[in-house]
C-alpha cells in the first residue's frame, strides 16, 4: 500500500474513532440497552476470541496487476490506485466464474484453525455485490457467468458446521455507483452525482437486503468518511433492529461507537480496557488475493498474536484472501492448519479467556479465567525455572495444558512469586501453556520497569502511564507512540528501578507535522520512596529531593509519523531506588502537543 493510501485510510480511521468520542447516543437509532443484556448479546463473542476475515471479490481477478502491469497497493483497492474507470473494471465480471468455490471447505477451514467465526466482504469499495442484490445488478449473481450466491451457501455451510457468520459491507465508499465516496476523489465521471441519493438507492436498501435475508451475527461497516454524518449514519443504525441481537463495529461513522473497537494491522499496547475490540489483520500484507504477494506471517507469529491479543482481552480476525477461482491460498491453509493443531491442544487458553492480569511478563503472556491463570510460555527457561512476577495467590495447582494427566509441576513461593519448575523440554516451541489454579482473583504487585543490562532506561509509549482523557497510546509494535495529545493539561509518566545511579542523556523520540509544531514542554525526574504516614498504615509516595527537570519545544519532524531521536539534556540519579519521570505540556500553541514514541535514559560513559 502506498504512504499515500496508507495515510487516508487512516484518516478515515482517525475520523471515526474521534467521532465515536462525539457525546451521541446510538438510542436514535436503538433502543438503550442494559450492561447484563450487553453482556449476553456480547457472549459467544467474547468467547469465540480468534476469526476469519475474508475479502473477496471482483479484485480476485487482476489479482494486483492491471493491463500488465503490477499495481502497487493492497489487492481490493486495484481499481482506485490504478484509476480504472468505471466501465473497464466492469469488465472483470465476465472473467469471474468461482467454480472451484465450496463453501463447506472455506468452513472446515476456519474450523480447524480454531476460528469460530468467520465476516465476509458482502460489498467492499469497488462497489460489487458479492450476494444476489435485488438493489443492485451489478452483483455475483446477476453479473458473473457464476450466476450463484456464495454468500447464501457460505451461510447454510456456517449453520450446518455450528461457526457464526458476519458480513462486512463497505456502505460510504461505492466507486461503482453514482455518488459513492471514493478515497482520493472520484476519477471517473461515471462516479458523480449525489451521495444522498448513492445511500438511499444502493446502501440501505443493500443493508436491508443483508439483514433479512442472510442469518447475520456481525456487520462490519468500514471507512466512513466526513459524508457519514450522524443524520445519515442514523439511517443506516436504524436498520439493525432488523437483526436482533447483531453485533457491529465502531466504522459506522457519525459519532455511532458501536460494540467493538478495531485496530487495524496492530495490536493495541493496553487493549482497549472496558471496550470489546478486534484486532484485523492480514496474513500476508494484501487483504484481497494479490498473485505474487507471498510475505506470509510465520505460524510462530500468527500464534504468538493470538495470545497476545487474547492476553490483553482482544479477539483476533485473521484475514484470507481467495483467488477468483474461489480458492484460499495453500500458504493460508498451512498456516491456518498449523495455528489449529496449536488450538486443538491449548484452544481453553484463548477461548473465553480475560485479559492478563500481568502488566508484563519477561517470558510470554498470560490470560485467564475464573481460578486458573493460563501462562503461555513463548520463551522456556533454560534453568527449569518459571517465575511468574508479583503473583500474591497461593497455587494450588500447576501443570501443563498439553498434559492431559495434568501431572503436578513443583511450585516454590518466594516474595518475588511462585516459581514453577518445568520439564527440560517445552512441549510447543512456539507457546507451552502452563496452568496454574489459584484461589481467588489473581492478586499481582505491580513489576517496576528496570534497566537493561547496558544500564539503560527505555520508557516507551506502551509502559506509559497516561494522565488525561484525550491523548491514548496508538499504533503498533515499533511504531507505538502516545497519540491525539489535544489537551495541554494532559500528561504521561513512568514509574521505573534504578539499580545502576549514574548521569543519563535524555533522548527524546517523537513525530509532528508542520503545522502543530511551536508546543513547549518538561521533563521531569523524581525520586520517590514508599513513607507510611498517618494513624492507618498506607502507602504514600513522597519526594526525597527536588525534581529535575529539562525542558523542550516541539520542532517539526515533517509529519506525524516522521519520528526522530533528539538528545533533551543530562540529568543525574545519585542513588539506586524508585524513579518517576513525567512529561507535562507547559504550551500548545496549535492543536496537538506531539506524538512521542519513547524516553530513553543512557548512561553517560565518563
Ligand atoms: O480500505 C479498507 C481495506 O481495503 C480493508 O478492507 C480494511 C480491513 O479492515 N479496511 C479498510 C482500511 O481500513
Amino acid at each position: 500500500m502506498s504512504a499515500m493510501h496508507k495515510l487516508l485510510i487512516s484518516s478515515i480511521i482517525v475520523v471515526a474513532t474521534v467521532a465515536s468520542a462525539v457525546d451521541l447516543t446510538a438510542s436514535d437509532a436503538l433502543p438503550p440497552e442494559a450492561k447484563q443484556e450487553r453482556d449476553q448479546r456480547m457472549a459467544w463473542w467474547r468467547e469465540a476470541r480468534f476469526g476469519m476475515f475474508i475479502h473477496w471479490g471482483l479484485y480476485a481477478v487482476p489479482a494486483g496487476t492491471w493491463q500488465g502491469k503490477q499495481i502497487p497497493s493492497i489487492g481490493e483497492w486495484i481499481m482506485n490506485t490504478g484509476k480504472i474507470p468505471v466501465s473497464d473494471y466492469e469488465q472483470l465480471t465476465a472473467q469471474f466464474n468461482p467454480v472451484k468455490f465450496n463453501a463447506d471447505q472455506w468452513v472446515a477451514i476456519a474450523k480447524k484453525a480454531g476460528m469460530r467465526y468467520i465476516v465476509i466482504t458482502s460489498k467492499h469499495h469497488d462497489g460489487f455485490a458479492m450476494f444476489h442484490s435485488k438493489a443492485s445488478p451489478y452483483n455475483i449473481y446477476d453479473a458473473t457467468p457464476f450466476k450463484r450466491d456464495p454468500l447464501k451457501e457460505l451461510a447454510a455451510a456456517c449453520k450446518k458446521q455450528g461457526i457464526r457468520l458476519g458480513f462486512y459491507y463497505s456502505q460510504c465508499q461505492d466507486w461503482h455507483h453514482p455518488g459513492g465516496e471514493a478515497c482520493g476523489g472520484h476519477w471517473d465521471k461515471a462516479q458523480d452525482g449525489s451521495f444522498d441519493h448513492y445511500l438511499s438507492t444502493v446502501a440501505i436498501p443493500q443493508v436491508k437486503e443483508i439483514l433479512t435475508n442472510y442469518p447475520l451475527s456481525v456487520l462490519w461497516w468500514d471507512t466512513p468518511t466526513g459524508a457519514m454524518t450522524h443524520e445519515r449514519s442514523a439511517k443506516l443504525a436504524a436498520l439493525l433492529k432488523l437483526r436482533p441481537g447483531l453485533i457491529t463495529n465502531d466504522r459506522l461513522g457519525g459519532g455511532f461507537p458501536g460494540d467493538t473497537n478495531t485496530p487495524e494491522q496492530f495490536i493495541p499496547a493496553t487493549g482497549y480496557p472496558g471496550r470489546d475490540w478486534e484486532t484485523c489483520m492480514t496474513l500476508n500484507d494484501t487483504w484481497g488475493f494479490k498473485s505474487y504477494d507471498t510475505n506470509w506471517k510465520s505460524t510462530e507469529t500468527l500464534i504468538h498474536n493470538l495470545a497476545d491479543i487474547a492476553s490483553k482481552g482482544g479477539n483476533y480476525l485473521l484475514n484470507v484472501g481467495p483467488t477468483a477461482e474461489g480458492q484460499i491460498p495453500a500458504a493460508s491453509v498451512e498456516r491456518l492448519a498449523a495455528v489449529g493443531r496449536w488450538m486443538a491442544v491449548n484452544g481453553p487458553s484463548i477461548y473465553g479467556t480475560s485479559a492478563s492480569p500481568f502488566k508484563k511478563l519477561p517470558w510470554g503472556r498470560a490470560t485467564q479465567q475464573p481460578g486458573k491463570l493460563f501462562l503461555h510460555v513463548f520463551a522456556w527457561p533454560e534453568d527449569g525455572n518459571l517465575l511468574v512476577p508479583g503473583l500474591k495467590n497461593r497455587v494450588t495447582a500447576a501443570y501443563l495444558l498439553a498434559d492431559t494427566d495434568k501431572t503436578a509441576l513443583p511450585v516454590t513461593a518466594s516474595e518475588k512469586g511462585p516459581t514453577i519448575k518445568l520439564p527440560a523440554e517445552a512441549p510447543d516451541k512456539i507457546d507451552s501453556v502452563v496452568v496454574l489454579e489459584i484461589q481467588n482473583k489473581p492478586d499481582v504487585e505491580p513489576q517496576l520497569l528496570t534497566q537493561t543490562q547496558a544500564g539503560l532506561v527505555e520508557l516507551t509509549a506502551g509502559e506509559a502511564v497516561l494522565h488525561g482523557d484525550s491523548l491514548h497510546c496508538q499504533g503498533g509494535g515499533a511504531g507505538e507512540n502516545i497519540g491525539f495529545w489535544t489537551n495541554p493539561k494532559d500528561w504521561a509518566s513512568w514509574e521505573f528501578q534504578i539499580d545502576k545511579p549514574g548521569k543519563f542523556d535524555v533522548q527524546l523520540t517523537f513525530a509532528c507535522e508542520p503545522g502543530s509544531a511551536g508546543s513547549e514542554y518538561e521533563v521531569t525526574l523524581a525520586d520517590e520512596k514508599l513513607s507510611t504516614k498517618g494513624l492507618r498504615l498506607r502507602k504514600r509516595v513522597v519526594m526525597t529531593q527536588p525534581g529535575q527537570k529539562l525542558s523542550g519545544k516541539v520542532e517539526s519532524t515533517g509529519g506525524w509519523d516522521k519520528f526522530v531521536d533528539i538528545k533533551l539534556g543530562t540529568i543525574t540519579i545519585s542513588q539506586s531506588g524508585r524513579q518517576t519521570l513525567s512529561v507535562k505540556p507547559t504550551k500548545m500553541p496549535h492543536g496537538a502537543v506531539m506524538n512521542l514514541q519513547s524516553i530513553v535514559l543512557k548512561p553517560v560513559k565518563l
